[in-house]
């Protein structure tokens, strides 16, 4: 997600060494300035930036770890913006959000993805509300967003906004919903008559937050709305839609310090489960390369319960794992989002997720085959291929599509990976998967941990 910015910290990084000079710490700041400017991020943050980690860096004694560490805390500091950061809930439930921004910005798919992740991974109680009676398909794209992520809705095309918010506050209140989420209107560009509507909705709900989703892609224009938005109405938080299509992403970088509002979360892909938190200490990891763990652990407690994992992982241990388990590992694994996303989080695995590239698990080739093939297996066969004979594997093959060949080569596959899952699952396992990783693409796949300042 962060490729663009995290080469050139990497960039700069190099640039220096241990035992280093004056000479070394101009080439590595130039090195930064240059990349920074090339991934968008706006002037004067760069400048800032660059003076700030300068002053420090010669301050601590020239030297990579002290330029890690000015590096660091600058980065921090120009990410951080006075407010809340990720989701908070108001004391006293329900936590009423309103969502704003302009026209196809991605209000409506970010309330979408908002609800689901409150819902997937905190276990709340959601309720959205459908307040843009300006487009005629807007409440119809709402509804079948929330038929499919299984959240209530309150609609009506022929309510007004204000109506609207009202009933869906008494719902809320009524049946103990933790948050309620307003998509409202949008408009081409900011005008008064988009100001006075919102100014309704707003004094009708109350709302705890309000986020100002802006599209990533329309760079610097994204600051100027969200500056506006915020002299306007007063918002509490940006949402950075679109990201994924920003390949240079340094508005990111910027957004907070320009406009004096945290960035709040970000959009990463058109599906549900796209949309991270953007928190500063975190992703100040990430662009040093050094990974996201806590975010993915986030990510991932809500959608795999511990339970399952443990005894996936005693079936694993005991050579077990067949194939009913690999297709709830599939469905659990398409609830996580994309794969690029998943392991750009992991510490020293950014380089292989750009490999990777967009992956899609859920519809590749090979995952199709296999899901075809399984679900013309009996429940039997699924937990022991071996009962599959030669007469079996031809109708197997028929069903799916497939010659008995490919069949034969999936069950293979499937064996080898059974029995690699099970080495691994023992102890020093890991350990040799973490070297074939390294040869594979993570070697210089970032700040090795100990580099990073504390
Ligand atoms: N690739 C990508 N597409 C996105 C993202 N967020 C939204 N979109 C797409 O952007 C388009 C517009 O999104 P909407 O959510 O309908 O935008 P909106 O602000 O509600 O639009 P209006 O209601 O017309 O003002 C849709 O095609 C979405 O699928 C994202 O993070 N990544
Ligand atoms: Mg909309």
């Amino acid at each position: 997600m962060f490729d663009t910015l995290t080469d050139s910290f990497k960039n700069a990084i190099g640039k220096i060494r241990f035992h280093d000079d004056e000479k070394a710490l101009k080439k590595a700041l130039t090195e930064l300035k240059k990349s920074l400017l090339k991934a968008d991020v706006h002037h004067k943050v760069v400048k800032e930036l660059i003076a700030t980690v300068e002053r420090e860096t010669k301050k601590n004694g020239i030297g990579k770890d002290q330029f890690l560490a000015a590096l660091q805390a600058e980065l921090v500091r120009i990410l951080t913006a006075e407010g809340n950061q990720g989701f908070v809930f108001a004391s006293r439930p329900p936590t009423v959000v309103l969502m704003t921004g302009l026209q196809g910005s991605g209000k409506t798919t970010t309330t979408g993805k908002l609800a689901y992740m409150l819902k997937e991974q905190k276990k709340k109680k959601v309720l959205i509300v459908a307040a843009d009676l300006q487009r005629l398909a807007a409440v119809e794209q709402l509804r079948q967003i929330a038929a499919q992520i299984e959240v209530d809705l309150v609609a009506d095309e022929n309510g007004t906004p204000v109506e609207l918010v009202r009933t869906a506050l008494k719902k809320a209140e009524d049946e103990l919903y933790d948050v309620v989420l307003i998509d409202t209107a949008g408009r081409l560009a900011i005008d008064e008559e988009l100001m006075a509507e919102l100014a309704e909705v707003q004094q009708a709900a109350d709302p705890d937050e309000i986020f100002y989703v802006a599209d990533a892609m329309t760079g610097m224009d994204a600051v100027r709305t969200a500056a506006t938005f915020k002299e306007k109405i007063g918002i509490t938080g940006v949402v950075l839609s679109k990201f994924d299509g920003d390949s240079k992403g340094g508005v990111a970088l910027g957004i907070a310090h320009q406009v004096g509002v945290p960035l709040r979360f970000i959009g990463s892909g058109e599906k549900m489960p796209d949309l991270e938190p953007f928190i500063p200490e975190r992703i100040t990891g990430r662009l040093m390369g050094a990974g996201d763990i806590e975010g993915l652990a986030e990510k991932t407690a809500g959608v795999i319960d511990e339970k399952t994992a443990k005894r996936m992982t005693s079936k694993i241990k005991k050579g077990q794992f067949n194939f009913n388990d690999f297709l709830d590992q599939m469905e659990q694994i398409k609830k996580l989002g994309s794969m690029k996303s998943i392991m750009g989080m992991i510490p020293g695995m950014g380089n292989m997720a750009k490999q990777l590239g967009d992956m899609d698990l859920e519809n590749s080739d090979e995952v199709k085959q296999i899901k075809a093939m399984v679900s013309s297996m009996t429940p039997k066969e699924r937990e022991n291929p071996d009962l599959l004979n030669n007469s079996r594997k031809r109708r197997l093959a028929a069903g799916a599509g497939l010659d008995p060949m490919q069949v034969n080569r999936v069950l293979k596959q499937f064996k080898n990976a059974s029995k690699m899952a099970k080495k691994m699952s023992t102890k020093g396992g890991m350990k040799e998967m973490q070297k074939m990783m390294q040869q594979m693409g993570g070697q210089g796949g970032g700040v090795p941990p100990g580099l990073m300042g504390r």
